[in-house]
């Protein structure tokens, strides 16, 4: 068997600059920025301790999904690698491997993430746990990792955690066009989808009272002033969260406490930032299984398997790619 590898995309030409993104989201109307800047070693961290908090249903919820049905999605999948994008640590995606071990006795994971920590973290777990499984990580953003996946090796392509809901409309259709063009024909999505429900239940698990959330929020701005050379000051901003109901959406913002200038001496630029004004660091989509099932039928993907819990808080959608 080969070695267990981690290749790197990030010397590829079409990796777009960190510090250019965040400069033209930060200067869009109104300021925002995109997801995966919070996602820095110490971002992740406070991620995986959010996943932790009584209030943060959703880990538990699909681990629990993963659990009790990752015999039937790997029955019904009948694939020999299983790529899964934003993998982080892939704890919950070792239910899938183990099932496939036991019903195939061999398969490949090709975990993609953009923190390496994660990735050396699920090598050692399948190195040590799960012989028959062959380990090629790609450390890059999933839209660049997916492009590299072999078409003509059946695929399960797993992407969990609800990670969908991060997508605004726009990057929601190119994100499922792109994905949809790299899947060969018969190969396989695995979609962790968290549902619309009780506003009071979602919102806690966006405002948990021990305060990790705002810290994992506001982290995003000691990244930023790193990768931009930006001069974001955290003590001059507070973290502020709402379910907006019209758009099935918990808005998370950092708000300014008092008014102030930020400068990014590197690109000759500042901008006011007035006290109460608001920058949208992250959305969480919250969605109706039936109408993602109907929506991503336009994106050549036709519903095989839809897995829920008791209570109806989260869903596993296993869709196959139409020949
Ligand atoms: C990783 C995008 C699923 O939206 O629930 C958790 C990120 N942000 N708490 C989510 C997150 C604040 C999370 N996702």
């Amino acid at each position: 068997m080969s070695e267990a590898s981690i290749w790197s995309l990030a010397q590829n030409g079409h990796r777009e600059d960190p510090a250019l993104s965040i400069m033209r989201t930060l200067w869009d109307q109104p300021r925002w920025l995109e997801a995966y800047h919070l996602y820095d070693d110490r971002g992740s961290e406070l991620f995986e301790q959010i996943c932790e908090l009584p209030e943060y249903y959703l880990t538990r919820t699909e681990n629990a999904l993963l659990e009790k049905d990752a015999a039937k999605i790997i029955a019904a999948a009948p694939v020999q690698c299983i790529v899964e994008l934003g993998a982080g640590s892939a704890k919950k995606t070792t239910h899938l491997l183990s099932e496939q071990a036991r019903q195939r006795g061999s398969g490949i994971f090709a975990p993609i993430d953009v923190s390496l920590p994660g990735l050396l973290a699920s090598r050692e777990y399948v190195r040590a746990q799960l012989p028959a499984i062959e380990f090629h990580g790609l450390h890059a953003r999933y839209e660049e990792g997916v492009c590299s996946i072999d078409r003509d090796l059946p695929t399960l392509f797993v992407f969990i955690g609800s990670t969908i809901g991060n997508f605004n409309p726009a990057a929601f259709v190119r994100f499922f066009s792109l994905l949809s063009q790299a899947m060969g024909p018969n190969d396989f999505l695995l979609l962790g989808a968290d549902r619309v429900k009780d506003r009071r239940v979602l919102e806690a698990a966006y405002a948990d009272s021990q305060g990790l959330t705002a810290e994992f929020i506001l982290n995003v701005f000691k990244n930023i002033n790193r990768l931009t050379g930006g001069k974001f000051d955290l003590s001059k901003m507070r973290y502020h969260s709402w379910y907006n109901p019209e758009w099935a959406q918990i808005e998370m913002y950092a708000v300014a406490t008092a008014a102030h200038d930020i400068s990014f001496p590197s690109f000759g630029r500042s901008f006011h930032w007035p006290k109460n004004a608001r920058i949208l660091v992250e959305i969480s989509r919250k969605f109706d299984p039936i109408r993602l099932q109907e929506q991503l039928g336009f994106f050549d993907l036709r519903p095989v398997k839809h897995f829920t819990d008791a209570k109806e808080w989260f869903s596993l959608l296993l869709f196959q790619k139409a020949a």
